[in-house]
């Protein structure tokens, strides 16, 4: 453990969040116009604010509000004293704009090292990273925490894909940071290149995220580069990765003495018990130059608060299944593209590299998803494709309880992501936009 709060007992971290909330609360009433005039409204004062529970009564804060301020509206600090700015374009209008002072700096670093300690990555590792160094949180993020814990970093960010592997091997690197897309997509490229993935590389351990995973991707990396899979977890809004981090039992533990989580009912805006699935809502209560009270997320997840056995006492948060936005209803089903990934992963004779159609036909939605076969299979031809075909519309019918149209293509035929890969298209969307 890189800190021992996060084997604290429960009241001694719930003693400190809550005067750390107390501050949070008094320092953007007081500082932030948005927030005072958010709690006039509801007629909440900062000294209402007395226990834990009464987190409850406070106003949630969404992605819109942060674009409505855009790009400094709800800083509590004048930019003198801000160090760094990050920003998230999204799809739709204004980018989101959040920054860091010293201080923030600080806490984030912190909050990587203790990810990283999660393995006990330090002065004996070669940090590989492949996150994308920029405006994303995650390259920069990844790069100071491996720092700090005195690892050797090298700072390579997305594409390039031959050349990160070359790196990879001549520079011995023992740990690999990238998403889940990537790494599956760089032991693609590895094993064309001929490489022995297990043999060429010392990858001891990845850290994955910034995208959903499926339990069946997660195996197809642990067994094509021999690695321990630890998940990271975060949003630029609350700091960036660094929010949960995965233990090596499989847990993630969000870092609760910074930001605070709840899981609420997305309808209702009602707080969920644990393990009652719903949209997780984060309070930060160490930040300074952008704090933020119960942001909605977006993120399905599950909250559990037992004591995990590796000792941490902090809360853990189920991997996220995906975005309530990403959440696709077919005819009055609910699916998540990472279902859909994981029936994949179970058929024999595809790859996890798929895309997810979208459409509409008469007024029942159609879901089409584009699937590459492997190699052997597409050599083995006409039949052994409608063989596959039907057993994997069946497979889906089984999870899932949804028809899906499935379409076989050519092995590396569909687009590689660098980054977050993405799986949807949506065409109802773009005629909606034609009309
Ligand atoms: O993705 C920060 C990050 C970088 C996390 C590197 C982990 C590793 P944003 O670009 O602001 O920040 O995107 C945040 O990504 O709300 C989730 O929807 C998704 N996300 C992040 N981590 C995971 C994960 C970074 N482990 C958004 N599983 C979040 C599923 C994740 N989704």
């Amino acid at each position: 453990m890189w800190n021992q709060i996060e084997g604290a007992p429960r009241e001694e971290l719930e003693k400190l969040q809550l005067k750390r909330l107390q501050d949070t609360v008094q320092r953007v009433y007081h500082l932030v116009p948005f927030y005072k005039k958010k709690f006039d409204e509801l007629g909440i004062r900062p000294e209402d604010v007395k226990s834990l529970e009464d987190l409850q009564r406070l106003p949630f804060t969404t992605k819109q509000d942060l674009r409505d301020h855009y790009p400094f509206g709800l800083f509590t600090v004048p930019l003198d004293q801000v160090v760094r700015i990050h920003s998230s374009s999204g799809t739709t209008g204004k980018p989101t704009v959040v920054g860091y002072t010293r201080h923030d700096m600080d806490v984030w670093i912190e909050v990587m090292a203790r990810s990283m300690s999660m393995v006990g990555v330090g002065p004996q590792d070669v940090v590989h990273n492949a996150y994308g160094y920029g405006l994303f949180t995650g390259g920069l993020g990844f790069h100071y925490g491996a720092e700090k814990v005195g690892a050797a970093v090298v700072p390579s960010s997305g594409g390039f894909t031959k050349r990160q592997l070359l790196l990879m091997k001549d520079f011995g690197a023992t740990i690999l940071c990238s998403t889940p897309s990537f790494a599956l997509h760089m032991a693609e490229v590895g094993k064309d290149e001929g490489y022995d993935l297990k043999k060429d590389f010392k990858i001891r351990a990845g850290f994955f995220g910034a995208e959903p995973a499926s339990e069946g991707l997660r195996q197809a990396l642990r067994d094509e580069w021999g690695l321990i899979y630890i998940e990271a977890y975060g949003l630029s809004e609350i700091i960036g990765p660094g929010v949960a981090a995965g233990c090596p039992h499989g847990h993630l533990h969000v870092f609760e003495d910074h930001f605070i989580p709840e899981v609420i009912d997305t309808e209702t805006g009602e707080v969920l018990p644990d393990g009652k699935e719903g949209e997780l809502v984060f309070t930060t209560v160490t930040k300074q130059a952008l704090p933020i009270i119960r942001y909605r997320t977006k993120d399905i997840t599950v909250l559990h608060r037992e004591p995990c056995k590796c000792g941490r006492t902090l809360t853990v948060m189920e991997s996220v299944k995906g975005r309530a936005d990403d959440m696709l209803i077919v005819n009055g089903v609910n699916v998540f593209p990472s279902q859909v990934e994981h029936v994949l992963t179970k058929v024999e004779g595809v790859t996890p590299n798929y895309v997810i159609v979208l459409d509409k036909k008469g007024v029942l939605d159609k879901l089409e998803v584009w699937v590459e076969v492997d190699d052997r299979t597409f050599a083995d031809g006409i039949g052994a494709l409608e063989q596959l075909k039907a057993k994997l519309q069946q497979e889906m019918l089984n999870d899932l309880y949804i028809n899906v149209r499935i379409k076989l293509v050519e092995p590396k035929t569909l687009e590689r992501s660098m980054g977050k890969a993405k799986r949807i298209i949506d065409k109802r969307e773009a005629e909606g936009l034609q009309k």
